[in-house]
């Protein structure tokens, strides 16, 4: 094993250490023991320092063409290419998940920057007639300023992506705050920009507590957005914060995603599905199915095809080639999810299979947790409704079409949902009536693409989206120019009236 990696803060284009004394340090999930990075934990006057590079460079980033400002994007694209195997190995050590999907992570990046760096010759606005003679009247988008972007673990390179780079080709600057877990994995991105030359203080990385720093940039006057993805309780706060200081804020928090299972569904294809879907990532996305819902004619032949399958998944660091199933992010979490089966039990559902920590082996050096079947689950249970952040699906019956949407549509969240059916009507009507921001037909929760909007409805966000050009709809605030060529003092809405 590599020795442990030195994470420091990026302000006004240089790396610097913490103007505290504290560090903290990742840890290898799959190997508790092993200390993967080392980072600042940064204070206050670390933050006005970061804030205030930021706003001094946006006074001129703001002006460079959003074509230039596009390329340096482009660029980060390209230098991820070249850097995808080495840090697809950092993803896999400090985060845990698979190298397939931590290259997947990696490659969403990837496709982020060129798409976002194509926004940078479009960023259109409208033209349209004044309703006054020889006035002309548009609208350009300007860009808002420094934007505080807060990560989380999950996708420690995809989704800094999903903000940094529309943020920037929009014109402003950015302050990275990343999650305690995944620093190095967040580094070694910032390094990646530093490497396509940015001017100073367009780029910033801050490491440091959640509570301290990433409350700090929230409630920082000069700081203009912020956008965080995270869970809900935090995602409350930073709501909270924002709406008292008149920051624009993009919330993205939990889910409680659920895959509909039609009487008439293709079962291999549905199962394939379910299991990509509640167990992928361990369960660790916000997207990932943690509602099965099954109609009763099929539920039986699913569930004991779905116990099959999850009997054979293999637990193991996600450097093993062969590991399906990788650990859980940190001991905090491992114990949250062995908390929700004593919940389950207690309200009476029934655990098919798994329910415990993996201790077998070397799985006792990290943090495993078995993939986990509940059954007998009803909506009014906590783990119907509430999300577990783990390998755990929950199997609800429903002996309708009708049943299944309402039962789907039953939760405060509204993030990623899907329906397997051959019926094309219950397909449309499934569009429909879903209350979700992403529906899948006949394909699992999981799998957003970089060109479509993300994010969810209900309490799963606040009604902004990520990614696609609904990215840049976050990033810009709109201008509207009237332009006055009569040569005369012209009322609106009075002189062009009798
Ligand atoms: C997340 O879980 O926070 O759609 C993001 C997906 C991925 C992104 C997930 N492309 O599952």
């Amino acid at each position: 094993m590599t020795n442990s990696f030195t994470c420091r803060n990026f302000i006004d284009g240089k790396w610097w250490d913490s103007t505290g004394k504290t560090t903290l340090e990742s840890r290898n999930p799959a190997y508790k023991s092993e200390i993967v990075a080392t980072f600042p934990r940064s204070t206050i006057a670390d933050v006005n320092q970061a804030v205030e590079s930021a706003r001094q460079a946006y006074k001129t980033w703001r002006k460079v063409p959003a074509p230039a400002r596009a390329e340096y994007v482009f660029l980060v694209g390209e230098l991820l290419i070249q850097h995808k195997e080495e840090l697809a190995q950092l993803i896999s050590r400090e985060m845990g998940k698979p190298l397939t999907e931590a290259r997947g992570d990696i490659q969403e990046g990837i496709d982020c920057a060129f798409y976002s760096a194509g926004e940078g010759r479009r960023l259109f606005g409208q033209t349209t007639p004044s309703e006054m003679p020889n006035k002309f009247a548009m609208t350009v988008r300007t860009p808002i300023g420094v934007c505080a972007l807060i990560t989380p673990w999950n996708f420690p390179i995809a989704i800094p992506c999903w903000k940094a780079m529309p943020a920037l080709v929009c014109g402003n600057t950015i302050i990275l705050k990343p999650a305690e877990d995944t620093p190095a994995c967040a580094t070694k991105l910032i390094e990646i920009f530093a490497a396509a030359g940015f001017p100073p203080g367009v780029v910033n990385l801050l490491h440091g507590v959640g509570e301290e720093v990433g409350k700090a940039l929230v409630e920082h006057a000069d700081v203009n957005l912020v956008s965080f993805t995270g869970s809900s309780a935090t995602g409350s706060q930073v709501g909270e914060i924002c709406g008292r200081t008149h920051k624009r804020v993009c919330l993205e928090m939990g889910g409680k995603n659920a895959q509909i299972v039609m009487e008439d569904a293709d079962l291999e294809l549905a199962l394939d599905g379910a299991i990509w879907g509640a167990f992928g990532t361990t369960g660790q996305r916000c997207t990932a199915t943690s509602r099965l819902i099954l109609h009763r004619d099929i539920k039986a032949q699913f569930t004991a095809m779905l116990w099959e399958r999850t009997k054979k998944l293999r637990l193991g660091a996600g450097y093993d080639a062969d590991t399906e199933i990788a650990a859980i992010i940190n001991e905090r979490q491992l114990q949250r999810v062995s908390e929700y089966m004593d919940i389950a039990r207690e309200e009476g559902a029934n655990i098919l299979i798994g329910g415990e920590v993996a201790v077998e082996g070397a799985l006792k050096e990290g943090y495993f947790f078995k993939p986990t079947i509940l059954d007998n689950v009803t909506p009014q249970m906590r783990v119907a409704r509430e999300e577990i952040f783990g390998p755990v699906v929950a199997l609800m019956e429903v002996s309708s079409f009708e049943d299944a949407i309402a039962i789907l549509n039953d939760t405060n969240y509204g993030l990623s949902s899907s329906i397997y059916t051959r019926d094309i009507n219950r397909a449309f009507a499934a569009m429909r009536d879903i209350e979700a921001g992403i529906t899948y037909i006949n394909g699992p929760t999981i799998g957003a693409e970089v060109h479509l909007p993300f994010g969810g409805v209900k309490q799963t966000g606040n009604g902004h989206r990520e990614a696609g050009s609904a990215a840049i709809d976050t990033f810009t605030e709109w201008k509207t120019v009237y332009v006055d060529f009569s040569g005369s003092l012209q009322r609106a809405q009075i002189d062009n009236r009798d």
